[in-house]
């Protein structure tokens, strides 16, 4: 932290009224259901993720080194192979032909030197894209931005209120339907996952924050283009809250140690991610919508993961 000058607080920021709404969707996959009411406070929200420009300021001034610019601790990862124990973040990389979706490492690959100044890896740059979103920030950078900008990282009621726009129930974050007129309304994916994008909507890969119409709420790309971090342990909705919690949102009151994939060996625990990214496609994730979430493990950064932030 330094003591330089922040960003004025609500400076842009859209503000948000609290409300009972339906969060979650019985007519998807299955960590979504069962729908079921939340109640939030009021809040402002950034109408934008968090671009490359923000972030290299929140770098110059705090000389913040992100998780993926750090070899990782082998203590954290018992049993580790030793090619990941260097910087490394995970890239999307298309296979050169037909693979099995069962498995995300057929397109997930993890590339040394990769971070959010090198999307692609060693030889890409943000030179192109200062409005961008930011990826390869892993949950303690986003932490450490919000921190220093005096802001803080969205709940996930938080984070689906602002992206429903008004639109209480709706499939997207801007009604019914996917292309309303024929109009593209998000940067997702178009063509076989993972083979081949055929970028009908605009861009392949990420888009200059803005780049489609805002939703009810003025908010910019809160579905499509990079999935953002929010600040709750992942559990699902059909999951009982641990008894110490009852009373909390269904969904809520998970703790780290409850938000672990029990698959993982490093037992790292994870947070909720929302909105979907340029990489969702009808063929394989459908998650362009408000009730879409995933499980992120917090030390994992992606070439489709950013963030944006609210103030309460
Ligand atoms: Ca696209
Ligand atoms: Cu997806």
């Amino acid at each position: 932290m330094t003591a330089t000058s922040r960003p004025p607080a609500t400076d842009g920021m859209v503000w948000i009224p609290g409300a009972t709404f339906m969060m979650g969707s019985d007519h998807h996959y299955p960590e979504e259901a069962p729908a079921h009411e939340v109640t939030t406070g009021g809040f402002w929200i950034d109408p934008c993720p968090v671009t490359n420009a923000q972030f290299a300021r929140f770098v110059r001034k705090t000389g913040h080194v992100t998780m993926a610019e750090r070899a990782p601790d082998p203590a954290d990862y018992p049993g580790a192979r030793p090619e990941l124990l260097v910087p490394f973040s995970a890239v999307f990389i298309a296979p050169p032909h037909r693979v099995s979706l069962a498995d995300p490492h057929n397109w997930w690959t993890p590339v040394p030197g990769a971070d959010w100044q090198h999307p692609q890896g060693p030889g890409s740059s943000i030179r192109s894209k200062p409005d961008h979103p930011v990826v390869h920030v892993a949950w303690a950078d986003a932490a450490a931005y919000a921190d220093w900008a005096g802001k803080a990282i969205p709940t996930e009621a938080e984070w689906e209120l602002a992206a429903r726009g008004g639109l209480d129930g709706a499939e997207f974050a801007w009604g019914d339907e996917f292309n309303p007129g024929g109009e593209w309304m998000a940067n997702t994916w178009q063509g076989e996952f993972p083979l081949h994008d055929a970028g009908e909507d605009g861009y392949r890969g990420t888009s200059p924050a803005g780049a489609y119409p805002a939703n009810g709420y003025g908010l910019f790309d809160m579905i499509g283009n990079v999935w953002e971090w929010t600040s709750d342990w992942y559990t699902g909705y059909a999951t009982p809250a641990p008894a110490c919690c009852t009373g909390a949102t269904a969904g809520r009151g998970a703790s780290p140690e409850h938000s672990i994939d029990p698959h993982d060996p490093a037992r790292i625990p994870r947070k909720v991610i929302k909105g979907g990214s340029h990489l969702c496609a009808a063929n394989y994730c459908r998650r362009y919508r408000p009730a879409a979430r995933m499980a992120e493990p917090v030390d994992t950064s992606t070439s489709h993961l950013g963030l944006r932030l609210v103030l309460r």
